[in-house]
């Protein structure tokens, strides 16, 4: 006869056996209970997220939240947009108040190992740079020595610009603040003589500026900021989730799969399309998804390179270039890995 200490134990692997597929799935299963993807982003960074009168959000993070929302739910408009200061943002992932992190977060190894979050990917190459006023008449970062330099909080800025000065022997004066419209305030009225952030962000707040043209960005970068997404650690599926979106909307720029014409691409011959829109074989399977996940991401963003010049590049305010941000194929960065 079996005890019931046998009987009890089988019951608590049982429990253990199955509770640890749904543990597996939390983060997926929540946002489907839930009905909606909830994605911290910046408080508003032109062409990374930015919300319009209206309240709606664009930009190359926004995409990729929408991008996301698309995969799980074939519906971009399922997500909530969180905004977030530089500060706050680690905390809100941390404590589940946000599921994904797209927010001009730099990839960093404390950040991706001790504080408890993993990085999906990279979707912008950046580096720190420096924006003064031209009538300081300041060319290089080299002539900065004693200057005093606004700063946000809780940011890798803080700590490269420490690096920088004292690689190079210079002094400088640091004015902390927490929130980007009060850092931008006090530069605007001269409290500091330098802002220093990732060179996208000067382009985006340059704008924002009552003359923008009054103001120069110094050609030194002074260090690596690979942005991308980030997930909570725990959880791998949900991260293979968000990295596979986003290689998918990179794959799709190699494979010239647009938002335009990704629907007759599903009857594409090339072997390597047919399995990214999920016309052959169900790659979906592998992150809990429709095989047409990718279908879905890329018809309600568009490819990565799409997104990219909507936002950020020629089709917007800012005009950056590609540099870094090209495919690998045309000299940049961007390399997805295949999906087969
Ligand atoms: N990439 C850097 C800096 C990111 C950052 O927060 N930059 C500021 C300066 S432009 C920003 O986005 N502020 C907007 C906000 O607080 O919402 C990091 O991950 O620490």
């Amino acid at each position: 006869m079996k005890s019931i200490l046998t009987t009890g134990l089988a019951a608590i692997v049982l429990a253990a056996v199955t509770a640890g597929p749904v543990l597996a799935q939390g983060t997926l299963q929540k946002v489907k209970d839930r009905g909606q993807l909830v994605c911290g982003v910046n408080t508003g960074i032109a062409g990374f997220s930015a919300p319009d009168d209206k309240g709606n959000w664009s930009g190359l993070d926004v995409d990729l939240c929408r991008a996301v929302a698309a995969a799980i739910f074939k519906d971009p408009a399922k997500v909530k947009f969180v905004p977030l200061t530089a500060k706050e943002r680690f905390t809100a992932l941390q404590s589940g108040e946000i599921d994904v992190l797209s927010r001009n977060t730099t990839w960093t190894m404390s950040r991706d190992t001790s504080a408890g979050m993993n990085f999906a990917g990279i979707n912008y190459y950046d580096g720190q740079g420096f924006m003064v006023n031209k009538a300081l008449g300041v060319k290089s970062a080299k002539e900065l020595s004693g200057a005093s330099i606004c700063v946000q909080t809780g940011t890798t800025t803080e700590l490269n610009v420490a690096d920088y000065f004292r690689q190079q022997g210079m002094t400088y004066k640091p004015v902390v603040i927490e929130k980007l419209p009060e850092t931008l305030a006090a530069y605007n009225a001269g409290r500091c003589d330098v802002f220093t952030s990732d060179a996208s962000q000067l382009y985006a707040t340059r704008l924002t500026l009552g003359s923008p043209a009054d103001h120069i960005v110094l050609p030194e970068v002074i260090s690596k900021e690979p942005l991308g997404p980030a997930v909570r650690q725990g959880d791998a599926q949900w991260g293979n989730i968000v990295r596979w979106v986003l290689f998918a909307l990179i794959n799709a720029e190699e494979f010239a799969i647009t938002q335009e014409n990704v629907d007759k691409m599903k009857d594409s011959t090339n072997p390597e399309v047919k399995r990214l829109l999920g016309s052959e074989g169900d790659f979906g399977k592998g992150v809990g998804l429709d095989s047409d996940w990718a279908y879905q991401a890329i018809k309600a963003v568009g490819n990565y390179g799409e997104s990219f010049e909507r936002n950020v590049g020629q089709g917007s305010r800012l005009k950056i270039s590609r540099g870094q941000n090209a495919l690998w194929r045309d000299g940049g960065l961007q390399y997805a890995p295949p999906i087969r």
